[in-house]
């Protein structure tokens, strides 16, 4: 099952189940009154289910979709594929073995992506930093833990990095990588149920401009370095997330170190088991 968070043209918020180009309501009520108290149940998919009561369905294109998070904080993982070491050692001669021997080390790079007021929904923009010449996006499977670290379902992540700022000196990543407008996650979260195999899920990246894909790539679960079950137990260490947490695994996808984003391209990432997340990009 897939659910959704949108807005109706009143402004109300709700949560629905995604049935192919449909959206099906979800009848909230005290006990579940957001999309955290579902993911919070025993079996999120079953309250969903019974939620679902109306038989009412919406076309999907006429409902405005938001991003599928509440009050949780975004982490991430970096340097969990080589692709990713290889780029960041290009880009910093002086870091290029902290990204070496993150890559291999027991613990991995984790750190704190964004708060949700800085998280695009699907068709929202996502922004290049005013101070920033090499931007990129990073295509992410991204977890959704409920609030006892329990991996419940997976959306797709949009990890928007400046590499200037992270390439001229590894202590300024927070700053290449949380600003207003930094991650984008969504269309909605497919509940770890209805996922395929962690070996087939495909994840795939298309950059447009003036309709001309500028850049496409594509890479795997298979050739990430670390579990799922790895990364969740290094950021459950002495944290706790009282509404949930969600997880950007890294990315697997650079674009060659020539590219770097206009306002104004599209950014589509596909994730088999989810969809496509599709962003425009902004700057000033
Ligand atoms: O260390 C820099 C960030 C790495 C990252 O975001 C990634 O590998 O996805
Ligand atoms: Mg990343």
């Amino acid at each position: 099952m897939k659910l959704a968070k949108y807005e109706t043209n009143t402004g109300e918020v709700g949560v629905g189940a995604v049935v192919g180009e449909q959206l099906a309501p979800l009848a909230l009520n005290d006990e579940y009154a957001s999309l955290t108290d579902i993911l919070e149940a025993e079996a999120p998919g079953q309250i969903a289910s019974e939620l679902m009561s109306s038989g009412q369905q919406l076309p999907l294109a006429g409902v405005k979709l938001l991003p599928p998070i509440d009050a949780q904080e975004v982490w991430a993982a970096g340097v969990t594929y080589t692709r990713s070491k290889t780029a960041r050692m290009e880009e910093s001669e002086a870091a290029a073995s902290c990204y070496d021997r993150v890559y291999a080390s027991p613990r991995p790079e984790l750190f704190m992506k964004a708060t949700p007021h800085r998280v695009s929904g699907p068709g929202q923009a996502l922004r290049i930093r005013e101070d920033a010449e090499w931007n990129v996006p990073e295509p992410e499977l991204t977890l959704v833990m409920n609030t006892r670290m329990q991996l419940v379902g997976f959306t797709i992540g949009n990890d928007m990095s400046s590499r200037d700022i992270e390439g001229d000196n590894p202590l300024y990543l927070p700053q290449a990588k949380v600003y207003n407008q930094c991650a984008g996650l969504g269309p909605w979260i497919t509940l770890a149920t209805a996922m395929p195999p962690r070996n087939e899920i495909g994840i795939a990246l298309a950059i447009r401009r003036d309709g001309q894909v500028v850049f496409d790539g594509q890479t795997g679960i298979d050739q990430l370095a670390r579990t799922f079950e790895e990364l969740i137990g290094w950021l459950a260490r002495d944290n706790s997330f009282p509404t949930g947490v969600m997880l950007m695994t890294g990315t697997g996808i650079v674009p060659d170190s020539d590219f770097t984003l206009h306002p104004g391209d599209l950014v589509d990432i596909t994730i088999d088991g989810i969809g496509t997340l599709s962003n425009p990009i902004v700057q000033g």
